[in-house]
């Protein structure tokens, strides 16, 4: 397995000291955002995370190795080259083996970060069960990667892109926790109340990292959900997000978008649709989840002495 783990100096120095770290994903920076803004905000989550006492994890797949950690020169790359793949659980063999450049979505982002030894990870939402999943079947390995892997995502709920409903049931299913933090309700990302009430609502970062020790220390397998509302002053009113969403389906419809081209097709579509306000809202809050993520990190430090 070390053959196809590469770490940067910084995540280095960070495992070798036992300092908390916080894993983030590439699908974000490749295929989530535009450029410059994807790679404005990689670097800057980056240093929101230092800056609350733990060291940033960035995960991608490059020249047959996870990397964990990146450098600025491969963050550009991540943010610029046309050709990177979205490598979700299934692809990891081949993108390893044939040595080109992936972004990790959710779910590989966990897998990495469980083979670094990292337990913390912060993003913008998670993938789910699509709309009109129960006909396509299309359910996001996202979801059965948090049944498996010991990985915790800070996420700003998911996207109504969604079948939040159904999403939560899958989450149920596979024994997975979702807390709300300091809320009741899954956040829907650009809204701060999906509808959909949480299984538990935390308040501070110690209570998620107490609760995360416990499921770990039992050797309950797999990871957590920590949902956390986009900032007030950032989100956008479900209403609003709604008839855009339903928009941007109609046309993937019509276009016949199947399969892992369906969430970047969303997320384009969304962002054309509401003039740039989704991709404001999305860097906001990813920044909001780094800060959250890095402070649970140091807690969960604190209870692993
Ligand atoms: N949802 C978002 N933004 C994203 C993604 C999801 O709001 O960038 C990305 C994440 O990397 C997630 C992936 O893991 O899409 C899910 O893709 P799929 O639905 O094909 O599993
Ligand atoms: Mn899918």
């Amino acid at each position: 397995m070390k053959e196809y783990m590469s770490y940067s100096e910084e995540v280095t120095y960070a495992l070798e000291h036992n300092l908390p770290i916080v894993a983030l994903e590439t699908t974000i920076i490749s295929h989530g955002m535009p450029y410059p803004q994807n790679r404005e905000t990689a670097t800057e989550v980056e240093q929101i995370i230092r800056d609350h006492g733990a060291v940033p994890a960035t995960i991608g797949f490059l020249d047959g190795n996870i990397k964990v950690g990146l450098n600025a020169n491969e963050l550009e790359e991540f943010a610029t080259n046309k050709d990177v793949a979205k490598v979700s659980r299934r692809d990891i063999p081949y993108i390893l083996s044939s040595r080109k450049i992936g972004a990790a979505t959710v779910a590989a982002t966990m897998i990495g970060a469980q083979l670094a030894g990292i337990h913390m990870f912060a993003t913008g939402g998670i993938g789910g069960v699509h709309r009109e999943g129960e006909i396509t079947w299309d359910v996001s390995a996202d979801l059965t990667e948090l049944a498996q892997t010991n990985v915790a995502v800070v996420c700003a709920g998911c996207k109504s892109i969604l079948d939040i409903g159904r999403t939560l049931e899958y989450l149920e299913t596979c024994g997975v926790p979702v807390v709300g933090y300091q809320t009741q309700s899954f956040p829907a990302f650009y809204s701060r109340d999906s509808g959909f009430a949480v299984q538990t609502s935390m308040e501070s970062p110690e209570t998620v990292s107490a609760m995360l020790h416990t499921k770990w220390q039992m050797g309950l397998k797999g990871g957590a959900v920590i949902a956390n509302p986009i900032p007030m002053l950032d989100a956008i009113a479900y209403e609003e997000i709604e008839d855009i969403i339903v928009q941007a389906m109609h046309e993937a419809n019509k276009h016949g978008i199947s399969g892992k081209q369906v969430t970047p097709f969303m997320l384009a579509k969304v962002k054309e649709l509401t003039g740039g306000k989704s991709l404001a809202a999305n860097i906001a809050l990813v920044k909001n989840n780094a800060k959250l993520a890095a402070q649970i990190a140091v807690a969960l430090k604190q209870n692993n002495k």
